[in-house]
């Protein structure tokens, strides 16, 4: 048995739902805060996932950032270092998208060129009638940039858990990978 820690930068322009979705998922879906209250530099969250077929488990640190440009020199001291990235964007709003790029080249100015596992996020799926980010587009989008593709919408509890076991299991796979590197070397 196993127990890896993650730190994880969530990320994405202000008021896409990323505090919504961290908060959700690490208190089992208790509350969905209807009300929009700001996130000032970094809140952090921890919650243990389970990796699927074995007996051991990573332990996310969710690092749930503010979205507001106000904030961002406070926030990347402490993005140092990440293990796994999510971005989110709202699928109603088309610059939230546009930003992806943004947010993710400020990431990767963290991670000094090393691939980390990394999820985009599209969110507010139930607000169906004022998307206009198409899914085929983000999906693409993701690809490209070397990063897994979910969509939620925390409203309605949908698939909120996904982006997280994307990134413990990816990120738990690469630990195997390095492990098996080693005792290839060793043996
Ligand atoms: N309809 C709908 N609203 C959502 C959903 N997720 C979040 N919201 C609402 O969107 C607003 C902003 O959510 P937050 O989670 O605070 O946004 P944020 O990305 O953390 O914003 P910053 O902290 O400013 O970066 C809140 O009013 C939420 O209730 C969703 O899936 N559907
Ligand atoms: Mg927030």
């Amino acid at each position: 048995m196993v127990k890896l820690a993650a730190k994880c930068i969530l990320t994405g322009d202000s008021a896409v739902g990323k505090s919504a979705l961290a908060q959700m998922f690490c208190n089992d879906g208790a509350h969905f805060q209807k009300n929009y209250t700001l996130t000032t530099g970094v809140e952090l969250l921890v919650k243990t996932v389970s990796v699927p077929e074995t007996s051991d488990s990573v332990e996310l640190f969710l690092f749930d950032s503010a979205g507001k440009e106000l904030f961002s020199e406070m926030m990347e001291k402490l993005w140092e270092q990440p293990n796994a990235l999510c971005i989110v964007y709202d699928v109603t709003n088309e610059q939230s998208f546009n930003n992806c790029a943004k947010w993710l080249e400020k990431l990767r100015a963290q991670t000094l060129g090393m691939h980390l596992p990394g999820v985009l996020v599209g969110n507010k799926t139930d607000l169906i009638g004022r998307r206009v980010v198409e899914q085929k587009q983000a999906q693409e989008w993701a690809e490209i940039h070397g990063l897994q593709y979910c969509e939620t919408s925390v409203k309605e509890m949908e698939n909120i858990e996904a982006p997280f076991h994307i990134l413990a299991n990816s990120f738990h796979r690469l630990y195997r990978e390095k492990v098996e590197t080693f005792h290839s070397l060793v043996c």
